[in-house]
């Protein structure tokens, strides 16, 4: 499973151009460009499966800032201060990271309320 079996490859290099500049990343622009504000909470899932690199279960701060890295090889890590922003829209409950699956937690509402 790979990024571009469930998104556009086009879409994704789209994306990522748009945040090619530092501090420029949008959570909200890049779900919608790259196509996952579309997709259903099961696809979403699986992207979010994707950033977990550890399986733990969840997306800690280091798998955060390569998040870009996950979709385009060649992207930029993200800067200490957007993955604080990503950080405090994604953690519902404050744990300091981000729920994979809708099971775990509160935090059901980050793959569809972003
Ligand atoms: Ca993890």
């Amino acid at each position: 499973m790979t990024m571009t079996d469930l998104l556009a490859a086009s879409d994704i290099s789209t994306a990522i151009n748009a945040c090619k500049a530092k501090d420029s990343f949008s959570l909200k622009t890049f779900f919608a460009t790259v196509g996952l504000s579309k997709k259903s909470p099961p696809e979403i899932e699986k992207v979010f499966k994707m950033l977990d690199q550890d399986k733990s279960g969840f997306i800690e701060q280091d798998e955060l800032q390569l998040f870009l890295q996950k979709f385009s090889k060649g992207a930029r890590a993200l800067t200490a201060a957007e993955t604080k922003a990503f950080l405090m829209a994604g953690d519902m409950d404050g744990d300091g990271k981000i729920a994979v699956t809708v099971k775990h937690g509160k935090e059901k509402g980050f793959a569809t309320g972003v």
